[in-house]
Formats: structure tokens, sequence, C-alpha cells
């Protein structure tokens, strides 16, 4: 793929990027997006789902959910686009990922400063005593596990609508996007807050914006360059340009 010669100019004076990715990275790697035609939202109503009043009002639905994401989440593996981002930072100074992934791919490719805005579906914790969990101290629980110090109701460690983002994740990810040369912004549509006000922060403080993604988004008509095309192809050839320029 040949690129547009003021991003290769910003690719090889950058030295710190930034990479604000969603679900469609992982779409690749065969974990259904939320809102694209296979998505997980079509068979299921966010709301219904993925939010603490579903889980105390049928805590054992919930949990199923998430024990079948985490099935397909645990059978994937990171692709070409998550590993093209851990050789680039070979090329920079500083590589961020700041995800809205729940699914721990980026962590599994290698990445090595990654800021999870939703959580990590590997995670969980008791909602009483919050003590901590991995997934497999809980995998011969059939319905929502319960506690053993407690017996409180034990969920998910990710950020369900209508919870606050962990503080400290947020403000260190935005920081760090407001300070970038480069913010890629790859398989997101967008939508969901706080966290799609990441991108804006960095546009507002100087950053040069580039979105990867299959199809024009909300923000695509306000990004520097828009390449339309699959993250799993996109960012290897990005990584080809900076080992020839770099
Ligand atoms: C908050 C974790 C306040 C769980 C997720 C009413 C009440 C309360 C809040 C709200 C409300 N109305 C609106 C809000 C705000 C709400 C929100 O933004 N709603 C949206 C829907 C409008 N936000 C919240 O509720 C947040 N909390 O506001 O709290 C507060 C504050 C202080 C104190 C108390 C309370 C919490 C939001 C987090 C919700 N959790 N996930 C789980 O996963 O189960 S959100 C979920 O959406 C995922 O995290 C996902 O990452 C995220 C965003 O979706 P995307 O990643 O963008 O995925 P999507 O499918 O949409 O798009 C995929 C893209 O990839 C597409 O563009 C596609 O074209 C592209 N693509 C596909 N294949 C490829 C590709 N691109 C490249 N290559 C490919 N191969
Ligand atoms: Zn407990």
């Amino acid at each position: 793929m040949d690129f547009r010669d003021d991003f290769v100019e910003k690719l090889k004076n950058a030295k710190s990027i930034v990479f604000f990715t969603g679900a469609g990275i992982s779409a690749e790697s065969g974990i259904p997006t939320f809102r694209g035609n296979e998505g997980l939202w079509k068979k299921f109503k966010p709301e219904e789902l993925a939010s603490f009043d579903a889980f105390i009002r049928n805590p054992d639905l919930v949990w199923e959910w998430y024990t079948y994401r985490r099935k397909i989440v645990e059978e994937a593996k990171p692709n070409a686009g998550h590993l093209a981002i851990v050789e680039m930072e070979k090329y920079f100074e500083d590589v961020s990922v700041i995800t809205q992934n729940i699914d721990n791919l980026h962590n599994r490719a290698g990445s090595k400063n990654v800021y999870e805005l939703h959580g990590n579906i590997e995670r969980n914790y008791c909602i009483d005593c919050k003590t901590y969990y991995s997934a497999d101290e809980l995998e011969n629980w059939s319905g929502a596990p319960r506690c053993k110090m407690c017996e409180g109701l034990i969920r998910p460690d990710v950020v369900w609508f209508g919870e606050p983002l962990p503080h400290y994740v947020f403000s260190t990810a935005e920081a760090i996007a407001k300070n970038s040369d480069i913010c890629f912004v790859v398989g997101t549509s967008a939508i969901v807050y706080p966290a799609a006000y990441i991108p804006h922060s960095a546009k507002e403080n100087g950053s040069y914006l580039v979105e990867i993604n299959v199809e024009p988004t909300e923000i695509s008509h306000w990004v520097d360059y828009s390449l339309i095309g699959k993250s799993g192809v996109i960012l290897p050839d990005i990584l080809n340009q900076l080992e020839k320029i770099k």
C-alpha cells in the first residue's frame, strides 16, 4: 500500500505514537464486533446484558454471556494487526495502546504499554468484598460464581454501561494521547463515551490522527488521514513502510 507523503513525513519524525483500538482490530482474530452485521449487539441488547442492573436482575444469564465470549477470546489469537503494533515499538521512543477491548489480545501479542479503558474479561471480582478471581479459578461453576470469602456474587472486571471508567487508566491514557505525535484510531465506531473523547483530545493537542477502518465512521471527516481497509493488512503495511524509512 502506498501512503501519502505527509503521513510518511510524520512517521519519519514521530517520537511518541498511540493506538486507540476498538473491537475491529480483533475481528480478524474471529472475535465478533459489537455493531457490525454479525455483531454481538445484533443478538443481544447491550442494556440487557452489559450493565450492573442486568447482572443483578439475572446474574446467571449475564455470566453465561461472558463465559460464551471468554471461550471465543481464549480460542482467538492476536492477529497481524496486533503483532505489527508490537513490532513498531522498535521504531519509536514511545508506543502506547489505549484499548476499549476486554479481550486481552494486545497483552497476549506482547505490547508493553496497554491501557484497558473497559477492563479485561480474564479478570473477575466479588461485588461485596472485591476479592479478585482469574477466569481459571471459576471455570467449574455453572451459573454466576460465588465468592469463597463472603459468598458474594462474582462479576467480570469490565466496565458496564452506566459505570465509570477506571479513573487512573483513563486520565493517564488521555494525557499520553494528548502528548502523542501520531494517534492511530483502529477498528472503532468511536461512539462509546468517555473513551471516544481520547481521539478528540489527541487532535485538539496537535496529534496527527490516522483512522484505520473497513468503512467510514462518525470521525472520518475530521481525522488527518483516513485509511479504509482491514487493520490486519494496513498495520503490517505501515510497519513495512517504517522498515524502509527508519
Ligand atoms: C458512563 C465493556 C457514566 C463491556 C463496553 C445512559 C446512561 C449512562 C451512560 C450513557 C447513557 N447513554 C449514553 C451513555 C454513555 C455510554 C455510551 O457511550 N453509550 C453509547 C452506546 C452511546 N457510556 C457509558 O455508559 C460509559 N460509562 O458513561 O458512565 C458515569 C460517570 C461517572 C460515574 C458514574 C457513571 C461506559 C461505556 C463502556 C461500556 N462497556 N464494553 C463488554 O464489552 O461487555 S462498550 C463496548 O463498545 C466495547 O468496549 C467496545 O469496545 C465499545 C466500543 O465499540 P467498538 O469497539 O467501537 O466496536 P464496534 O463494533 O462499535 O465498532 C467496530 C468497528 O470496527 C466498526 O467501525 C467496524 O467498521 C470496524 N471494523 C470491523 N472489522 C474491522 C474493522 N476495522 C478495521 N479492520 C477490521 N478488520
Ligand atoms: Zn467476597
